[in-house]
């Protein structure tokens, strides 16, 4: 019988990624405050590339420039990568690949409600139910990436904008079947990053709903607001404000404004 509230069998992960670029060795820890904190510590202490870290209970979770991840125990998937790319593999791509990475895992059970939103979450109703952190560190002109994502499968925070995927499908699911599949994407399109950047940005262009939109954008250079017209070939998100500039924004928030809103929760 299927124990959806039981601890993570990640030996069942382990052996179905035996001899794969990512997931060959997994890392599992019952507790942890923080995957992307424990894969940085090991990387740091020379675990190889590919390496998977994952966790059932994280108690101090990341998400981007100070935001906290909250999961319920032993709810969701909570996992980190460690991926040492060539000094030739175009960084950008990453974010973009993960989140179709994740998009893929969830598609054959919520194809019709899934979209991303500038840049990097996943949405399921237009409610959240993936996010993804990048924390990038150099050493002696090579990159490490900790690529970190969760995914809400059986159970989300009390919060009105997330979701998670128990919700969509009305059935709770295994969560190892998950983590296979988006670990299995996940090599797939860093691979295909490498190959084809252009080809990975177009995928996630396209299933970007914020474009288009009317939006407020928080951004480290300040506040934008405008209409999201496109992304440029790196991912940065275009935004026409009302004097017709573009601006090109790199890294930010983004909020739909008034006109853009119908039931887009998770804006
Ligand atoms: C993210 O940040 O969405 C990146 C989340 C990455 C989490 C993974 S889990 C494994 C790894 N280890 C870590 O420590 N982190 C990574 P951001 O775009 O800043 O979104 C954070 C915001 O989403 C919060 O301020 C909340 O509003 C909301 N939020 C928090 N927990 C959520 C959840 N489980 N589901 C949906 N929304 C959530």
């Amino acid at each position: 019988m299927l124990m959806y509230d039981g601890p993570l069998d990640w030996q069942d992960v382990e052996r179905a990624r035996r001899g794969a670029a990512i997931g060959n060795r997994v890392v599992y820890r019952a507790a942890t405050p923080s995957t992307n904190l424990l894969a940085r510590e090991l990387s740091q202490q020379g675990a190889l590339d590919g390496t998977v870290i994952v966790c059932d209970d994280q108690t101090q979770g990341r998400g981007r420039l100070g935001r906290q991840w909250v999961v319920p125990p032993r709810s969701g998937v909570t996992v980190s990568i460690i991926k040492r790319p060539a000094p030739s593999f175009p960084l950008f791509a990453l974010a973009p690949a993960a989140a179709l990475a994740v998009a893929d895992t969830l598609a054959p059970y919520a194809r019709s409600t899934l979209s991303l939103k500038w840049p990097n979450d996943v949405l399921l109703s237009n409610k959240k139910v993936a996010g993804i952190l990048i924390e990038l560190e150099q050493a002696n002109e090579c990159w490490t990436a900790i690529i970190g994502i969760g995914i809400n499968v059986n159970a989300a925070p009390d919060l009105p904008t997330a979701t998670c995927l128990a919700a969509v499908t009305g059935a709770r699911l295994a969560r190892e079947p998950l983590l296979i599949g988006l670990l299995c994407a996940l090599e797939r399109h860093i691979e295909l990053s490498s190959e084809s950047p252009a080809a990975v940005l177009a995928r996630w262009r396209g299933l970007l709903t914020t474009l288009g939109l009317d939006i407020h954008a928080q951004t480290p250079r300040g506040d934008i607001r405008g209409r999201a017209v496109d992304v440029d070939e790196h991912g940065a998100l275009l935004i026409r404000d009302h004097c017709g500039v573009i601006h090109v924004v790199h890294a930010g928030d983004v909020t739909l404004t008034a006109h853009s809103h119908g039931d887009r929760a998770a804006e």
